[in-house]
Order: C-alpha cells, then sequence, then structure tokens
C-alpha cells in the first residue's frame, strides 16, 4: 500500500531532522586542522539502516578550511581573463585540422595558459557567502576517452587552484582506453609533479563514461565525490557552495551552474541561472525555464540552490556513501547517455535532492558532435541506455519514449531485474509522483487522455510533424503506423502535444505550428469531442479541418462544418 510507505518515509525524516540538530550543535566545537587516520575511519559505521537517509558527517571527518587565493592573469598570454582566442588567418587551415580530432579548437586551447585566470562571474552575494567552517573533503573524479592534453591538464589545474586545499583530498583520474600517446607515460609523469594526490586508473577496455566512473569511485578517499567531465574550468569559489548542500543533507545531489567554454575561441562564457534540467520525450537532457514556482519557493533569491527534475550529468558532487545507497549508477549502461536522467529520476524517486548550486560555476566545452566512436552505433548505446533507464523508472511514461522513438524498440535492453530491485528496495516512489511533486512542467504529460496517431475521417492521412522544429507548421503524411513523427497526445491540459511542441495557432485561417508548449493554454487549448470527433481551437472556435487541394500536406482551420475532413480519429493508440 503506497500511503504507508510515504508515512513511513516522511517519519524517518522528522526523525532525521532532530539527529541533525544535535549533530549541528556538536559541531560548533572547535577541531584541529589535522588530517591524520580518517582513511580507517570508515563511513560506515555511523550509518543506521533507515532506508536512504544517513546520519550526519561525525565531526572528526569535517575540515577546517580556507578559500582558494584568486588565480591572477598572467600578462597578455591568451584566453587570459577566460577571453577568447584568436587564430591569426595564416593558421587558420591548421586550426581547422586540428579541430577535427577533438571536436574543439585545439590550437586555441593549447595557446592558453594550463592556469588561466577567468573573471570571477559569482553574484555578488555569492562572494560573502558564510559557508560552514567545516566541511567534507572531496575527491574530484574525471573520466576520459582520448582527451586532449591542455584540455585534461587544465581541468586539473583549475580544480586545484580553485579548491580549499584542506577540502580537496584528491584527484583520480580514469583512463578509458584512450589511444593517444600523451595519455599514457607522459600523463603518469606529469602527475606525480602536481602539488595534490593525483592516481590515474586505467579500464581494460573501453567501458563507456558510465562504467569508468564507478571504477573511479572505487578509489575514491574523500567523503564526497565530485566528478567532472575532462575538459572544464573550475572558477573561483565552485566547490563551498557544493559542499555545503551536502553538509546539510548528505542525501542531497549538487551541481554548479554550468557555464560554457567556447568550442571554437575557448572563451568563458557565463550561462544563465535561470535554466534548468528537464527531458523530452526522446530522453534527451534539455535546459528549460525555470518556472516561477521554484522562484518564488526560493524567495526570489538567485543565490539560493534551485532545485531542479534532471541534470546534465557531467559535473555534480554527491556523498560517497549516499552515492552506493541510493544504486550507483546501472553497470548495463554503455558508452554514453542516459544516466544523468536515470541518476536525477533516482535520486527524486528515493527520497533524495537533485540541486543547482547557483554560486558555483564550471564552465564547459560543450561541443556540437561526439569526436570518438561508440562501438556498436551511438544510436544503438543510446536507446539501449534510454530504454533501460525507460523501464526502471517511468512506469507508463515510457510508452511516450518508445512511441516517439520506436527504434529503441529494436535494440535489446538486456537484464533490469537488478535496478527493478533497487527501485523495490528503496521503496522508492512513482513516476507519478515524480510528474506531481517535482516535475509538473514536464513535457510528459501528467494526465493525459490519448497517445497515439490521430487520423483524419476522410482522406485516412495522418497528422505529422514532418520531423520539424519548434515554429515550423503542422504536416500531414500517409499513416504508417510507426509512431515517431505521428504521434501525438491529448492532454488533460486540452494540448494536441508531440513531444516539447504544442499545436498552436494565432489566427482563425492558420497557420496552424508547432509551438514550445507553453501549458497556458491561450493559442493551444484544442477540445476534441469523441461524439463529433472534431478537434476545435478554442480561441478562434475553428475545426481542424483535412488540407486544401492547394497544399494537400497542410491541415487547415475552417469554421465548423460537421464535414467528414473535420473528423479526426485517435483510435489506434500505439503503446507498445
Ligand atoms: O566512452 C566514453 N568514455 C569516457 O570516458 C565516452 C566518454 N567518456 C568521457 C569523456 O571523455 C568526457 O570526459 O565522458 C565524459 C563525457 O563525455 P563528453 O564530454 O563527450 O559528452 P557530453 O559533454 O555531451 O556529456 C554529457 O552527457 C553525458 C551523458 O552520458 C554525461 O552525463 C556527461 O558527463 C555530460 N556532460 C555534462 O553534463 C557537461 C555539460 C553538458 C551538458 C548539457
Ligand atoms: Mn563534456
Amino acid at each position: 500500500n503506497k500511503k504507508t510507505v510515504t508515512s513511513e518515509i516522511s517519519i524517518g525524516k522528522e526523525a532525521y531532522k532532530g539527529k541533525k540538530a544535535a549533530i549541528a550543535a556538536a559541531l560548533q566545537q572547535d577541531v584541529g586542522d589535522d588530517d591524520t587516520n580518517l582513511e580507517e575511519n570508515v563511513l560506515g559505521q555511523e550509518v543506521e539502516d533507515d532506508g536512504v537517509l544517513l546520519s550526519p558527517y561525525p565531526r572528526s571527518r569535517l575540515k577546517r578550511w580556507q578559500r582558494a587565493p584568486s588565480v591572477i592573469p598572467q600578462g597578455e598570454s591568451p584566453g587570459e581573463m577566460g577571453k577568447a582566442v584568436n587564430i591569426p588567418i595564416e593558421q587558420e587551415k591548421l586550426m581547422l585540422d586540428k579541430f577535427q580530432e577533438n571536436q574543439f579548437n585545439l590550437l586555441a586551447s593549447d595557446m592558453i595558459s594550463l592556469n588561466r585566470s577567468l573573471t570571477d562571474v559569482r553574484f555578488e552575494k555569492c562572494k560573502d557567502k558564510q559557508y560552514p567552517e567545516l566541511m567534507p573533503t572531496t575527491s574530484v573524479v574525471i573520466v576520459f576517452h582520448n582527451e586532449a592534453w591542455s584540455t585534461l591538464i587544465r581541468t586539473i589545474w583549475s580544480t586545484i587552484n580553485r579548491s580549499p586545499k584542506a577540502l580537496l583530498k584528491e584527484i583520480i583520474l580514469v583512463d578509458d582506453a584512450s589511444e593517444k600517446e600523451h595519455l599514457g607515460k607522459k600523463l603518469e609523469d606529469y602527475i606525480k609533479t602536481l602539488p595534490v594526490s593525483t592516481r590515474l586508473f586505467r579500464t581494460e577496455k573501453r567501458s563507456g563514461l558510465i562504467r569508468a566512473r564507478l571504477l573511479g569511485a572505487k578509489h575514491v578517499l574523500g567523503d564526497v565525490i565530485t566528478f567532472l567531465d575532462a575538459h572544464c574550468e573550475c572558477t573561483e569559489g565552485w566547490l563551498e557552495p557544493l559542499l555545503a548542500r551536502i553538509v546539510e543533507d548528505r542525501a542531497t545531489v549538487v551541481c554548479p551552474i554550468i557555464d560554457v567554454i567556447s568550442d571554437t575561441t575557448f572563451e568563458y562564457i557565463q550561462a544563465s541561472d535561470m535554466t534548468w534540467g528537464g527531458f523530452n520525450w526522446k530522453l534527451n537532457f534539455r535546459w528549460y525555464r525555470v518556472p516561477e514556482r521554484e522562484m518564488s519557493r526560493r524567495g526570489g533569491d538567485r543565490t539560493a540552490p534551485l532545485r531542479t527534475p534532471t541534470m546534465a550529468g557531467g559535473l555534480f558532487a554527491i556523498d560517497k556513501e549516499y552515492f552506493y545507497k541510493i544504486g550507483s549508477y546501472d553497470e548495463g549502461m554503455d558508452i554514453w547517455g542516459g544516466e544523468n536522467l536515470e541518476m536525477s529520476f533516482r535520486v527524486w524517486m528515493c527520497g533524495g535532492t537533485l540541486e543547482i548550486a547557483p554560486c558555483s560555476h564550471v564552465g564547459h566545452v560543450f561541443r556540437k558532435t561526439t569526436p570518438y566512436s561508440f562501438p556498436g552505433g551511438t544510436g544503438r548505446v543510446v536507446n539501449h541506455n534510454n530504454a533501460r533507464l525507460a523501464e526502471v523508472w517511468l512506469d507508463e511514461w515510457k510508452h511516450f519514449y518508445y512511441n516517439i522513438n520506436p527504434g529503441a524498440l529494436n535494440v535489446p535492453v538486456g537484464d533490469v531485474s537488478e535496478r527493478k530491485a533497487l527501485r523495490e528496495r528503496l521503496k522508492c516512489k512513482s513516476f507519478r509522483w515524480y510528474l506531481e511533486n517535482i516535475y509538473p512542467e514536464s513535457q510528459m504529460p501528467l494526465e493525459y487522455y490519448y497517445l497515439g496517431e490521430i487520423r483524419n475521417a476522410e482522406t485516412s492521412n495522418c497528422l505529422d510533424t514532418l520531423g520539424g522544429k519548434a515554429g515550423q507548421p503542422l504536416g500531414m503524411g500517409y499513416c504508417h503506423g510507426m509512431g515517431g513523427n505521428q504521434v501525438f497526445a491529448y492532454t488533460k491540459r486540452k494540448q494536441v502535444m508531440s513531444d516539447d511542441n504544442c499545436l498552436d495557432a494565432a489566427h482563425p485561417r492558420g497557420p496552424i505550428k508547432l509551438i514550445r508548449c507553453h501549458g497556458m493554454r491561450g493559442n493551444q487549448e484544442w477540445i476534441y469531442d469523441t461524439k463529433t470527433r472534431t478537434i476545435k481551437h478554442t480561441n478562434t472556435g475553428m475545426c481542424l479541418d483535412k488540407p486544401d487541394a492547394s497544399d494537400v500536406w497542410k491541415p487547415v482551420l475552417r469554421a465548423c462544418d460537421k464535414s467528414r475532413g473535420q473528423q479526426w480519429l485517435m483510435q489506434v493508440d500505439f503503446k507498445w
């Protein structure tokens, strides 16, 4: 019975709050700055078996820390203060050649100092925020496959230079079967010269980033694991806001704001603090605007932690013990993709919290295409990973994924029984709960009447997005019964949706476009009458009609006249 489970969990949380207060009082006491014997002091000893809840860190494990000094710009060296690097015209050919290998401007990256300065992009209020005097240590885990030298080493140096010394336990590198010379002996020698303990592990064969991270995590000695991609730059004060949230509640997973390092100029570009993580029907991670509701929950304070429905996946901090307790990663996932949504749903549904700390900024080189191979094929790998997460976490909403992306049905998902058992064991809530409580703005509608094709009674053709992007007109095609571009949902909010777009009409004579769903009715409200089978547009009072002879693949709006061309069948729903 679901009700019982819920109340058990909330009772657990109350008890936890009491415990937390007691420990907080104990934390007021002073501890020295010594670093002894911590490895032996296994965290597991303090843990009670109360679901995913963890007792607070014992004081002895926490560290007194000081801010890292600012990185001073090095004269006129290229890229200092995060500036763009411009390549002289005579080197353009070389630049383009070098771009291919990593899908970013390697020539520019190589010109920039390995510890270049950056501007402080934080809100003023972030700069003098008070963080706890005592915080847990972290190991920074960086996995890579064929990463370029300068981006990898700059990731490492930016971590070392901008993390409070006492809190950075070590750096753990995991080489996922790279084939580049510079990642061999040269890297092994280089890391010996670093002022922070840095260890390198190698996967035996290409494992993908998910299993590579699991390998790295196994060796972590710090209390918190902080994952970074291998082409990042940490900015001033990036670490404190992450650890501060975790010391408050160890079941919190915290991401920085991920700023953009330009793939063409390596300019450091500040990202918006007004976006959070979502996902579409295809289970692609997407940034969406933070809704008003979350802004007001934070009292309008843009420096307060932002609860995000999902995370991008590459950059986050998590308590080490919590990482395992909550199920680390799905080892059945290959190469790249899906693990970030999988972890996001899991954390929320199983009692944790996923946040973005807006005072923490880390830059990441965003690429337009991937530079490396996907053994098995990109589509296959990503479909496999996403199907696994759909099977385990999405409940009936998995049909949105399979319907819009039927290719995933042809890829074996493998054995997911262990992951399902994990969900049971942790007494995780349903995906419905997640949509209701964490992500009501989701592009997967909480309440819907129908998911499938929409067929015209006269022409027997089907509505079709034609694969168009937001802003494109709605089309039609021969019904193929294969889902994809012919899958629509008719929702309780009276939207006709395809993925994150909705049928939208601004004028009585059309056109009918696919526009990003706003959930506010307006031009996106349609009433389907199951008796007359008409789809009536509320604002204009017009009916959706079959196309004109002049443009046979463009459905139109016309005055409602009960003609057969205005009848639409929502019957064949392919819930595979
Ligand atoms: O087989 C592989 N083995 C690896 O070790 C493939 C990749 N990797 C490494 C790779 O070298 C890199 O360090 O894994 C890391 C991520 O791969 P990227 O940088 O090629 O991909 P990405 O930046 O698009 O990855 C985003 O999505 C991934 C989905 O699996 C992971 O969650 C990445 O961590 C994530 N990156 C970020 O969240 C940074 C912000 C991007 C956004 C949005
Ligand atoms: Mn990346």
